[in-house]
């Protein structure tokens, strides 16, 4: 019974590694199940002067998410925006929510959807890392990682 006895033992260690995580704090913000998000980072620019932040939110879970709103310890407020193009003028839209579709995922970049980081502390310097808190319609919460990149996004 050597195989039934190391399925149990296997059992048992992920019951204790989810108990463990479940009481972390950080599980609170682990997000919806399969969402996770690449490759994000904010543009710092002179203090008082509005930062974007990037990324791409991938949706692997089985159902559309909806995220509808952001913040960061390194801004005062996080917003999220669309820019948009009209008749050659860019402006920006304050977006309630932005939905995600099961199996598909939506890019933040320059020019497009946007988080939009107003009164910037001084956390958000080039080369430094600030965590970033993505909110979702159903409660849950994301916290990632964001790479803080100078105005010329390097
Ligand atoms: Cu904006």
């Amino acid at each position: 019974m050597r195989t039934g006895s190391c399925r149990l033992f296997h059992g048992a260690a992920t019951a204790a590694f989810l108990l463990a995580a479940l009481s972390g704090a950080s599980a609170a913000d682990s997000g919806p199940a399969g969402v996770s998000v690449r490759d994000g980072w904010m543009r710092a620019l002179p203090s008082s002067v509005p930062s974007g932040g990037y990324f791409t939110l991938q949706n692997k879970g089985g159902k559309a998410v909806i995220l509808t709103g952001a913040n960061s310890p390194a801004c005062g407020m996080l917003m999220l925006h669309k820019s948009e193009d009209k008749g050659g003028m860019s402006s920006m839209m304050d977006m309630a929510e932005v939905s995600v579709p099961a199996g598909g995922s939506v890019s933040f970049t320059p020019g497009g959807y946007h988080l939009m980081c107003m009164d910037t502390t001084p956390a958000l310097k080039p080369g430094a890392t600030v965590p970033v808190t993505l909110q979702f319609k159903s409660g849950e919460k994301l916290t990632v990682p964001f790479a803080v990149r100078n105005a010329a996004g390097k």
